[in-house]
């Protein structure tokens, strides 16, 4: 693309393109159209000598897309685009068919070869309430499917891009050489990725091409649970992905943008949420009763943003993360107040709830907390 509008189709790897940009008078700039990668340096510029307009000037009126919402305004700013006019993220309530990501952990199974196909699939979902976005997914969901093994299991895992553009997966879960298994795929192809789950942990799989930020940013992560041999049984298993949103110029149902490249590469989230959409578990909470033992997985997805899992009205006595045992449940007096995580890094809490009520969980990171991350568990007698 270049300034002005006039573009290339999207090329195939190996295609050639051509724009006709008429007589040049003006400095100017082209760029590849490619989420993301303008940000990572595909850009050209045309400089013409003893021109009026610098490159800086026509780079700035390229660049000013945001002022398309000043139609009309008054002397209130306009607001940000999925915000409401307060500055909130979201407007109104989540949609009327509006599923909630199911929070539970799904028990494991006995296979020992657990064979998963992920298709990646762009599908625009509601990723705060009233707020719209062309998501990049695995299997329509964002974050994908979670898989839950033990110690020993093998994975084999068929990746297939239904996208449009190139896709790729990471696991965390598995020790391979990136070379074949991670590399890029084009729209249409296929990867198969095996790995064999030799160390107990909560991991995070992702989209590693390029710009990462952006991949992830776009929901192209989710978690892999693989059981520490000498995992206690509770009552109930939660899981919690924690990922942050970066939204582009249009988030209305049915026009929705996708990831803003730019946003995710100056690590400044319009939203945070738990499990791909912020706020989904203040009107569906989850549920627990007084007593039961509640364990909480937490995986930290980023891409940039840290997070500090904390429930209100509860304390943690049996905390683990990244591999080990911080508390072992019933091994002391001492207690938790957050499980604190770095970006892709992952564990789990347990805890009683003293009384019915309703505990809100959030990431005490409060800014975070502010903008979605943010839910309930709702404790009955
Ligand atoms: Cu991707």
């Amino acid at each position: 693309m270049v300034d002005g509008g006039r573009r290339t189709p999207r090329l195939a790897p190996g295609a050639t393109g051509q724009v006709d940009v008429g007589v040049v008078s003006a400095s100017m700039e082209g760029w590849c159209s490619v989420v993301g990668h303008r940000q990572m340096g595909m850009v050209l510029q045309v400089l013409v000598t003893g021109a009026a307009t610098s490159p800086e000037t026509s780079h700035g009126t390229v660049g000013g897309t945001v002022d398309g919402t000043t139609t009309g305004h008054s002397a209130q700013a306009p607001a940000l685009p999925g915000h409401d006019a307060t500055g909130h993220l979201g407007n109104g309530d989540l949609g009327a068919d509006f599923t909630a990501y199911d929070p539970e952990l799904a028990p494991l199974t006995s296979e020992r070869v657990r064979r998963v196909t992920l298709t990646v699939q762009e599908v625009e979902a509601e990723v705060a309430p009233g707020t719209w976005q062309r998501r990049w997914t695995y299997n329509g969901t964002s974050p994908g499917p979670t898989l839950h093994g033990r110690v020993g299991d093998v994975f084999a895992v068929t990746l297939v891009n239904r996208g449009t553009i190139g896709h790729s997966i990471d696991f965390h879960a598995g020790a391979r050489a990136p070379d074949e298994v991670m590399r890029t795929v084009p729209p249409g192809a296929s990867l198969t990725y095996r790995f064999t789950a030799t160390r107990a942990g909560i991991w995070m799989y992702h989209c590693s091409t390029m710009p990462m930020s952006a991949h992830i940013g776009a929901g192209m992560a989710g978690a892999v649970v693989i059981e520490p041999s000498d995992l206690p049984t509770v009552d109930r298993s939660f899981l919690l992905v924690q990922s942050e949103l970066f939204l582009g110029a249009s988030t209305a149902r049915g026009s929705a943008s996708e990831v803003d490249a730019d946003k995710a590469r100056a690590a400044a989230p319009d939203g945070v949420t738990f499990n791909g959409v912020a706020y989904q578990y203040d009107s569906s909470p989850l549920t627990a009763r007084v007593g039961e033992r509640v364990r909480f997985w937490v995986l930290d997805a980023g891409p940039n943003g840290a997070t500090s899992f904390h429930v209100v009205g509860a304390q943690f006595d049996a905390v683990w993360a990244e591999g080990e045992w911080r508390l072992r449940p019933g091994s002391s007096t001492g207690g938790s107040q957050t499980l604190s995580l770095g970006v892709a890094q992952g564990g789990f809490v347990e805890t009683r709830f003293a009384e019915a009520g309703h505990y809100p969980f959030v990431s005490h990171v409060l800014a975070d907390a502010e903008r979605g991350a943010h839910g309930i568990v709702r404790v009955r007698p």
